[in-house]
């Protein structure tokens, strides 16, 4: 089945809570803090595979979760990260936030990798807060969140040169006989329902070639097999525009064809094109061809996919274009880091809540919330060091908190104190 859009949700692992603990040695009734660090959560992580020409793997993966870290243990023993989570994706993968809201990235090579969602950091353990003023420190952090996202995915076939042409005029034919590939080929219009890749050799080099579906009038507003596969044309660096000379008006088809490419994206008429002559074999009249010739702005060539007439000829000519054809440069996209998403937002927000409580949001203090044991008085005691370092006091003043007022944090309520 071919899939070229899907949308699941990715979750990295959460990281392994630090330990408090402290040392029992022989004759040593109560040594130092000994608790370690928890592990990296493990990430999630798209990894592009050439052999996948689909999403189809995906769409029964709704939920994509990446293991937790291990949390860290006493003895001074550090938690085990935890194994990041590899998902194979086909070259061309397109990845994006839900909605199309933000671009995350995009899979163009052989084992290119991608992180999808981040593990969260493990929390430290006690034996690191260990310092001067606080010899014995009894408490630890607990592990970062992993990242949880939302995935919109796009993929767009990546290859070298594409088939493009009216339904039944040998598109298939002639990657069959030009490529290892083995599509499907019949006299009805669109026997090719998705498309299909192949390796075309020649001397010593290799290009992949795309046989995509039939285009018709109108495809550019959903016609026929329409939009949905006008896509993956996009990203093709070569068309072979094939034309039927068995069909009424192979003219009117080549220019029919050019305008659906324009009206979708007029970029793509600046894609070098080399037009096919097919079905020659049924070609009563040689002067009607070198008419047509004349008229066409492409360079072209005259083949029968059926007899193999000049279909070597059409690999040299196809394999010369695409050597002198321009990379597609996307279009900038602002690319976009995962860390660095919440990082133009405040440290924290200050609102008042129904019950005339000052809630504190945030994703500053979402983390330091996270990270904090709160069954340990010290490790609260910290966490409010920590918002006063931010700054939370002195906006809670400035918003007219009181002695003995409420502050909510999340799940956590504490009183405000002068
Ligand atoms: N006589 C002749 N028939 C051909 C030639 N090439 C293809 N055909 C025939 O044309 C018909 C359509 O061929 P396909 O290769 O399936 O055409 P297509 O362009 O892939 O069609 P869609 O997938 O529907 O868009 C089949 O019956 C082929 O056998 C040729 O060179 N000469
Ligand atoms: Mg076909």
């Amino acid at each position: 089945m071919f899939i070229d859009e899907v949308t699941v949700e990715v979750f990295g692992g959460r990281g392994g809570n630090g330990m408090a603990s402290f040392r029992r040695e022989k004759y040593v009734a109560f040594g130092g803090p000994s608790g370690g660090n928890g592990g990296r959560g493990g990430s999630v992580i798209f990894i592009g595979d050439e052999g996948l020409h689909t999403l189809v793997d995906l769409k029964y993966l709704r939920h994509i979760r990446a293991a937790n870290g291990e949390h860290g243990k006493s003895k001074g023993m550090h938690g085990k990260n935890a194994i990041d989570r590899y998902i194979r994706v086909p070259l061309g993968t397109i990845v994006y936030g839900e909605n199309k809201e933000y671009f995350i990235g995009e899979i163009t090579k052989h084992n290119q990798e991608l992180v999808v969602a981040d593990g969260g950091k493990g929390g430290r353990g006690n034996m690191a807060f260990q310092t001067q003023r606080n010899t014995a420190p009894n408490f630890s952090e607990k592990g970062d969140p992993g990242e949880t996202r939302k995935l919109w995915i796009e993929l767009k076939v990546l290859a070298d040169v594409g088939l493009v042409g009216y339904p039944s005029v040998g598109k298939s034919t002639i990657i069959s006989v030009l490529s290892n590939a083995k599509p499907k080929i019949a006299d009805y219009p669109f026997t090719t329902l998705s498309p299909n890749l192949g390796m075309v050799y020649v001397e010593q080099d290799a290009f992949v070639m795309a046989d995509l579906p039939g285009l018709i009038e109108n495809a550019h507003q959903g016609h026929g097999l329409g939009i949905k596969f006008l896509k993956h044309i996009e990203r093709c660096r070569v068309f072979l525009h094939v034309l039927d000379v068995t069909r009424d008006d192979p003219m009117a088809d080549y220019h029919a064809i050019n305008e659906e490419l324009r009206l979708y994206e007029p970029k793509l008429l600046e894609r070098p094109q080399l037009v096919v002559f097919n079905k020659i074999d049924q070609l009563a009249d040689e002067e009607v061809l070198q008419q047509w010739v004349k008229q066409i702005e492409h360079p072209t060539i005259a083949i029968s996919a059926i007899t193999q007439k000049n279909t070597q000829q059409l690999i040299y000519d196809t394999y010369t274009l695409l050597k002198s054809a321009p990379e597609i440069i996307e279009e900038e996209k602002p690319s976009f880091r995962l860390y660095q998403l919440e990082s133009d937002e405040p440290d924290f927000i200050i609102t008042r809540a129904d019950d005339q409580a000052f809630e504190l949001t945030g994703a500053k203090i979402k983390l330091l919330f996270e990270r904090t044991d709160f069954n340990k008085e010290e490790a609260v005691k910290r966490f409010s060091r920590q918002l006063r370092g931010l700054g939370v006091d002195d906006a809670l003043r400035e918003k007219g908190a009181k002695n003995g007022d409420t502050v909510r944090i999340y799940e956590f309520e504490f009183e405000f104190m002068e």
